[in-house]
C-alpha cells in the first residue's frame, strides 16, 4: 500500500515542479515570430537600473549557456515522409533554440520530394544526422530506424524527443521536457488535453479522432499521468529505452502507422515508468501539405491494438 502512495506523492510533485517551469518560462520570456528572445528581466533591468540592453542580454546569455550544458544531451528524432516545405523552418525553428544541447536525426522515409536534400544542409549550428530509407516504410518503421539509430550512441541519462517533422510542434517545449526527465520523469508527453494544451487549429475531424482515442484508451488502460495517448510529441530518458529494446529487440514497435505511438507507450508501460504530461499548443495552422494520417485505417488500427494488448499475456516480470 505504501509504495503506490509514494509513487503517486512523487508524481504529484513531478507535475506541481513541471507546471511551475512551464508558467516561469512563459511569464519570463516571449518569442517573437523569428524566435529571437526578448525578456521582461531585460526591459525592466534597463528602465530601473540604467545598465544596457547588451549587458543585461549577455548576462542572459551565458545563464542560458550554462544551463545548457548542466542539461542532458537531447537526441531529437524527426520521422519525414515528403515534408520538404515543412522541413526547413522546423530545422532553422531548432537551431535558434539554445536552451538545450540537440543532436537532430532526421529519418527520411523514401521521401520523392527532396526532404532528404533539406535534411542534409541543415541548419546553422545545428548537429544534423539522415538516416535514410531507400522506399518508404511507414512511421513506425521510420520511428523505430530513429531510436536504434540513437541508442547506439546515447548516453543512459540523455533524452530521446520524437516530434513530427511537419513544424506543427514547437521545439519551445524541449526544455521543459527535458526538465521534466532531469527532475524524474521517464517520459514526458506534450499533451493536448491538459490545461493550456489547444489544438484548436486542427480539423473537427481530426480533435474528435484524437479525443475519442484518448478517451477510449483511458478507460481500458488506466495510465496514470496519460491524458493523450496518440501525441506525436513526446521525451524519453534513454535507459528506458534500452530497458524496453533488451526486452523486445525489433518487436518494440511492430505497428507501421501512426498507431505506433500508442504501440510504444503500452509496451513502455510494462517497465513502469514515470509518466508526465506538459502542455502543447499545435501549430497545425504552419502544417504545409496534407495530413499522412489515414483515418480509417488508423481506427482499425487503435481498435487492433487495444485488442491485442488485452489479450496478450504482459511480460511475465517487469521488464
Ligand atoms: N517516416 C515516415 N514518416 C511519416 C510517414 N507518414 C507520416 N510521417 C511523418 O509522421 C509525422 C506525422 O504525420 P503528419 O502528416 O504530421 O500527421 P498529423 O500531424 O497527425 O496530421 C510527420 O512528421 C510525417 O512526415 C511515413 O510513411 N514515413
Ligand atoms: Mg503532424
Amino acid at each position: 500500500m505504501a509504495a503506490p502512495l509514494t509513487r503517486m506523492l512523487r508524481v504529484h510533485c513531478l507535475r506541481l515542479q513541471i507546471a511551475a517551469a512551464v508558467r516561469g518560462q512563459l511569464e519570463v520570456f516571449t518569442y517573437d515570430d523569428g524566435g529571437r528572445m526578448t525578456t521582461a528581466d531585460e526591459q525592466l533591468a534597463t528602465a530601473s537600473r540604467g545598465i544596457t540592453a547588451q549587458q543585461v542580454s549577455r548576462v542572459v546569455e551565458s545563464r542560458a549557456a550554462q544551463e545548457r550544458r548542466t542539461r542532458p544531451l537531447a537526441h531529437v528524432i524527426l520521422p519525414a515522409y515528403n515534408e520538404v516545405d515543412s522541413l526547413a523552418p522546423l530545422l532553422q525553428r531548432l537551431g535558434r533554440s539554445d536552451a538545450v544541447q540537440l543532436s537532430v536525426w532526421v529519418v527520411d522515409d523514401g521521401s520523392t520530394d527532396g526532404t532528404g536534400q533539406v535534411a542534409a544542409q541543415g541548419a546553422p549550428g545545428l548537429d544534423v544526422q539522415v538516416v535514410a530509407h531507400p522506399t518508404n516504410l511507414g512511421l513506425g518503421q521510420a520511428v523505430e530506424s530513429g531510436l536504434l539509430a540513437v541508442l547506439q550512441t546515447a548516453s543512459d541519462d540523455d533524452v530521446v524527443i520524437v516530434m513530427d517533422a511537419d513544424d506543427t510542434h514547437d521545439p519551445g517545449l524541449i526544455e521543459a521536457m527535458t526538465d521534466a526527465i532531469v527532475a524524474g520523469a521517464d517520459i514526458v508527453i506534450c499533451s493536448r488535453f491538459v490545461q493550456g494544451g489547444d489544438d484548436s487549429t486542427a480539423p473537427w475531424f481530426r480533435r474528435l479522432l484524437s479525443r475519442m482515442a484518448a478517451e477510449l484508451f483511458r478507460v481500458t488502460l488506466r495510465s496514470e499521468g496519460v491524458n493523450d495517448f496518440t501525441s506525436g510529441f513526446r521525451a524519453y530518458r534513454v535507459s528506458l529505452l534500452r530497458r524496453a529494446t533488451r526486452h523486445w529487440g525489433e518487436r518494440l514497435i511492430e505497428e507501421q502507422g501512426f498507431a505506433c505511438m500508442v504501440e510504444l507507450l503500452l509496451k513502455l508501460r510494462h517497465c513502469r515508468p514515470t509518466i508526465v504530461e506538459v502542455p502543447l499548443v499545435l501549430r497545425y495552422d504552419r502544417k504545409q501539405g496534407a495530413s499522412k494520417l489515414r483515418l480509417r485505417r488508423t481506427v482499425a488500427q487503435y481498435v487492433k491494438l487495444l485488442l491485442r494488448d488485452r489479450l496478450a499475456p504482459p511480460p511475465y516480470r517487469a521488464v
